[in-house]
């Protein structure tokens, strides 16, 4: 197994087929190219000739350039890093990545909405995937997961239908990137499996804040065989650093429009600047004995494992450190697969699994168009490739000699067979026996029970905001009939909140209690979130627990300012003192202050504005201060922009601070009249955030009058 510097080395293999460009143009096939602005014609205003294979060459391959986008999971953005193991699985697995503590092992991670198009927003509400690939000393291993531990279906045969309903609508391609329309809703109202997910995707998991403030899953049951060929069962987790931290809905929408990158240009430049986006691997071990006796099956990906049942075990880190060199090559190119296991590691009978093996390795055909697509650079494992495999389209690879089968005396019987005792890969021998039957299991049934558990471990914002989601969502759908199944399933895994959907929707209140005044409907929000709190459901299916560790994004997550970006309003003039001492306290907990100008560049005495009131946005920061500086400040208050700039930070509950001459154009400000008749933070009802800012460093920035935020939480 390879050592660090190892690993490193072998990173740079996998980069071999990077191509810097040359210094003498040519063509593809080696030729020098003298003119390539001009293509060859009869005279100077003729036609162009056939024979000009310099431009047909040209055009030619430019006509070829695209493949098909992923059917789903088009969007996405990856980069490399590595995987180092801090604790040993020795005990329960034989897979050496999770037996050699300290051994850093290459990765290439790809996170992706599922539901847009290749070209769609960052900030869609959706789930996010989570596609890691493992380039171990036995071969790749990719865990294929999402951002969210559960999926609508329990069984692959009805992906397609799913798929379907999501996507934009077949006659008119209308919505891109979202699923509040009819065909979605007609199927998940007609799908009770969905239930559990579907909490899930309405709450603020759906809508991230960034890739490294989001959580993994591996999703389904997979199985460990330890040296004995003992078998437990496992779940796979990535634990963010960073924590789980979202957008609110609102600030999401408007971002799609600013800046739709926002998810993927976030990690490009951290990593550009020298960071890192980090996780823990961490599982859930369990026994097929301990699995029996839970109320709900292991075998149903509609179903979590609550973590009070089986803690997470933190046995490793992900680190992501190198950008791509080239997209397409490497972000579209890679072929993840749910099949790409290594020895020790093996499949659970899950038929969501189950039909996921199948489909991975068949879409890669039709994605990259030959079989031979293991050859691509992305795609090659470490090790080295060894087979009687021949021929097919694009082969790269020249194998020498006469024999290409297996048994051979010619080859000397080379390659040969690894027996299980050297490492070769050996399925787990399950016991399986019964009848051929299109059934679901019994244990299968309950639809409702996880979903409500996870309802009722949200804290009262996060209910309000599921509120809200499914309240805008189903008011786009025009079919009422589809509306009102949705509303008896709601009612199912809570009265209360079925209640504040239904009066959104102009339909009776599914409740006694939400005809309470303040209820569903009003615009109090406190009241409502008063209710909704109040509004817990006995569950089923769910360990025999009511609520459910973990579940709920604001308990017990990390606070960090790492990542975080504060605005800095200033125009010529600033006070450049004050800007650099808040740009330098920030830096020093990881997080950044952007000079956002009444104009780019020089600010005179050393200050840069990277940034302009023109072109860019509050919904872009994570917070924003106003330093001094008279002229500046003069310049400011004579700026709509920069008044909407504050307004709509504080209306999405972020701090915003000013210092020295600063506070006057805060004082003169929305927020400055809010703060001024006592209204709170978060005065938008639909702007209330969740952990947008945990922390903006610096007791430099503690003199405005919201500024007291930014020097609690710093
Ligand atoms: Fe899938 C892509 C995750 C169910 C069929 N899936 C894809 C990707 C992720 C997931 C992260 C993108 C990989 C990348 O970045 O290239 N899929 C999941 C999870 C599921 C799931 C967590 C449920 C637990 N998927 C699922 C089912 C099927 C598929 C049930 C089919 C029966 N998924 C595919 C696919 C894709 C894909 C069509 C599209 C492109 C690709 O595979 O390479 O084969």
């Amino acid at each position: 197994m390879a050592k660090k510097s190892d690993a490193q080395s072998k990173q740079a293999d996998l980069a071999r087929a990077v191509t810097p460009p040359g210094k003498a143009m040519t063509d593809n096939l080696g030729h020098p190219v003298s003119d390539d602005q001009n293509s060859l014609r009869a005279g100077p205003r003729g036609p162009t000739l056939l024979e000009d294979f310099l431009l047909r060459e040209k055009i030619h391959h430019f006509d070829h350039e695209r493949i098909p986008e992923r059917v789903v999971h088009a969007r996405g953005a990856a980069a490399h890093g590595y995987f180092e193991l801090t604790t040993s699985l020795s005990q329960y697995t034989h897979a050496q990545v999770l037996n050699e503590v300290g051994v850093q092992t290459p990765v290439f991670v790809r996170f992706s909405t599922v539901a847009g198009s290749r070209g769609s927003a960052d900030t869609a509400r959706d789930v996010r995937g989570f596609a890691v690939r493992m380039y171990t000393q036995q071969g790749n291993w990719d865990i294929v997961g999402n951002n969210i531990p559960v999926f609508f279906i329990q069984d692959a045969i009805k992906f397609p239908d799913l798929i379907h309903s999501v996507k934009p609508e077949p006659h008119n391609e209308i919505p891109q990137a979202a699923s509040a329309h009819d065909t979605f809703y007609d199927f998940i109202s007609l799908t009770p499996e969905s239930m559990h997910m579907l909490m899930w995707v309405h709450s603020d998991r759906a809508i991230p804040r960034s890739f490294d403030t989001m959580e993994g899953f591996g999703v389904h049951t997979f199985r460990l065989i330890n040296a004995a060929g003992e078998s437990h069962f496992v779940k796979f987790h990535w634990k963010p650093a960073l924590g789980v931290h979202s957008l609110v809905w609102d600030e999401a929408q408007r971002i799609a429009g600013k800046d739709p990158d926002f998810h993927r240009r976030n990690m490009w430049e951290t990593i550009e600047k020298g960071g890192t986006l980090e996780w823990e691997l961490g599982v859930q071990v369990f026994t097929s004995e301990q699995a029996l006796k839970w109320d709900f099956d292991v075998l149903d990906a509609s179903k979590l494992v609550p973590e009070d049942l089986v803690p997470v075990q933190r046995i490793g880190k992900l680190v992501l450190n190198r950008n791509t060199e080239n997209y397409f090559a490497e972000t579209e190119q890679v072929a993840f697969m749910t099949t790409n296991i290594v020895p020790g590691i093996d499949f659970s009978d899950d038929p969501l699994l189950q039909g996921r093996n199948f489909s991975y390795l068949d879409t890669q055909l039709s994605r990259l168009g030959s079989p031979n697509w293991p050859e691509l650079p992305i795609n090659r494992p470490l090790v080295t490739v060894s087979n009687n495999q021949r021929d097919g389209h694009m082969r790269h690879t020249i194998n020498p000699g006469r024999v290409s089968y297996f048994p051979n005396t010619l080859g000397g019987g080379l390659p040969a067979e690894v027996p299980a005792s050297a490492g070769g890969f050996v399925s787990y021998p399950e016991q399986v026996s019964g009848p051929k039957l299109r059934i679901r299991a019994d244990s299968f049934a309950d639809h409702y029970g996880q979903a409500r558990l996870f309802w009722n471990s949200m804290t009262p914002i996060e209910k309000e905001h599921i509120a809200h989601s499914l309240q805008f969502e189903l008011s786009k759908v025009e079919t009422r009939d589809i509306r009102v199944r949705m509303l008896d399933h709601l009612e199912r895994i809570n009265e209360v909140l079925a209640s504040q959907v239904a009066l959104a929707l102009g339909e009776p209140p599914r409740s006694k209690q939400t005809a309470e005044p303040g209820g569903a409907g009003s615009a109090d929000s406190a009241a409502e979130a008063a209710l909704l709190a109040k509004a817990t459901t006995p569950t089923t299916a769910s360990g025999k627990l009511q609520r459910a560790k973990a579940l709920s994004q604001e308990e017990g997550q990390p606070k960090s300012a790492k990542g975080r970006k504060v605005a800095i309003l200033a125009a010529d003039g600033v006070n450049a003192a004050q800007v650099k001492a808040v740009q330098a306290a920030l830096e020093a907990k990881g997080a950044v202050g952007e000079v956002v100008g009444n104009h780019l560049g020089d600010l005179g005495d050393g200050v840069t504005a990277t940034k302009t009131l023109g072109n860019t946005d509050a919904v872009l920061f994570d917070a924003v201060l106003v330093p001094g500086g008279a002229k500046s400040v003069q310049t400011l208050m004579r700026r709509g922009d920069a008044f909407a700039f504050l307004g709509e930070a504080f209306k999405h509950a972020k701090p915003v601070g000013a210092l020295g001459e600063g506070v006057e154009v805060l004082t003169a400000s929305e927020v400055g009249r809010l703060l001024r008749s006592g209204t709170p933070n978060a005065a938008d009802k639909s702007g209330d955030a969740v952990g947008t800012l945990s922390q903006v460093g610096s007791a430099a920035v503690a003199s405005g009058p919201a500024a007291a935020q930014l020097a609690e939480q710093g």
